[in-house]
């Protein structure tokens, strides 16, 4: 084993209060897109201003509506992968671990991580816009999704499915996610920042470290006096900050730093 993968798996021996920190990139073995890696992230192929705000689904609900189904789908299709399950583990071992995602997907959960922290939201919670937020329930349009893929497992082109309406209220259903210039969720960016500032050991796995105030999380920990061990393939914002930067894909360096 290399000496960085050594010594990330000493500290993870030692550590009393561990924060695991995760973005797109640990989803991207289980096939699920991230969104700023070239050719095949989200951003290169979408356009974020026209997807992912709230003025692209008042301006146009049913393209929203149907993009996001088209990600549910994949989703939904997906099975977590060994850096999910190596997560789990991780909150095995350690009590009061945390586990705090930027991911709108639910592979955390169905890998087995208890009580994951989710700052952007969930593709599986859509909430309607009327005053009263209801969450919503209405018929799985996903499978349908699915059979409309093209080869590439791009959605057809422009497709568009209308938002479900309130059973409540009657007002349109959103996708419970959170988008660009939309607060994050109170009670979880308060979770995530305190057992940041709690932590002895912070991991970042799969992010960017390019969105806020998401990004801040991590400097929080390194503020605090925690090490930080980086798990990414590739370089990022939080380089500078990493005690153990480990180049490699979650899927196989979580495994072996648990093992
Ligand atoms: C692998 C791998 C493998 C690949 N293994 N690794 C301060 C400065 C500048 C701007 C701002 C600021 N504060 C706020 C802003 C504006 C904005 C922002 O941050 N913009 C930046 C882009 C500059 N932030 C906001 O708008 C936020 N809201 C806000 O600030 O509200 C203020 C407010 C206050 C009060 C009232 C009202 C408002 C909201 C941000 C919401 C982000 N939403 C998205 C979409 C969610 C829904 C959806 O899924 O469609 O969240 S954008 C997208 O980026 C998504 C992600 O969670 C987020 C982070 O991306 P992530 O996970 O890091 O993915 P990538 O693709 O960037 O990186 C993947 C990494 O994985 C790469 O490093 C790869 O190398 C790696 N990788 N394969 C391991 N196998």
């Amino acid at each position: 084993m290399d000496t960085d993968l050594q010594q990330a798996a000493g500290l993870l021996r030692t550590a009393r209060r561990v924060v695991v920190f995760t973005g797109a990139g640990i989803s991207a073995e289980s096939g699920v897109p991230t969104f700023r890696d070239d050719l095949t992230g989200l951003w290169s192929r979408f356009n974020a201003e026209h997807l992912a705000t709230p003025e692209a689904f008042h301006a146009d609900p049913d393209l929203v509506w149907g993009w996001y189904e088209w990600r549910r789908s994949r989703v939904r299709h997906a099975e977590p992968n060994p850096g999910h399950l190596a997560v789990t583990a991780i909150t095995r071992r350690v009590p009061g671990a945390v586990v705090v995602t930027q991911n709108v997907d639910d592979l955390h959960e169905r890998a087995g991580s208890p009580e994951v922290t989710h700052l952007h939201g969930s593709l599986f919670a859509p909430r309607c816009v009327g005053d009263g937020a209801h969450p919503a329930t209405f018929p799985d349009a996903t499978q349908n999704v699915a059979h409309d893929e093209s080869p590439s497992g791009e959605p057809a082109d422009g497709r568009r499915i209308p938002p479900p309406l309130c059973v409540s209220c009657g007002a349109l259903v959103r996708p419970g996610v959170v988008w660009f210039g939309e607060e994050l969720p109170g009670s979880a960016l308060t979770t995530a920042a305190e057992s940041a500032a709690a932590s002895d050991l912070f991991l970042t796995v799969g992010t960017s470290g390019m969105v806020y105030p998401a990004a801040e999380i991590p400097r929080i920990a390194v503020r605090a006096g925690a090490a930080v061990i980086q798990v990414n393939p590739q370089p990022t914002q939080l380089d500078l900050f990493c005690t153990i930067n480990l180049l490699g894909t979650a899927a196989h360096v979580l495994p072996a730093i648990v093992a």
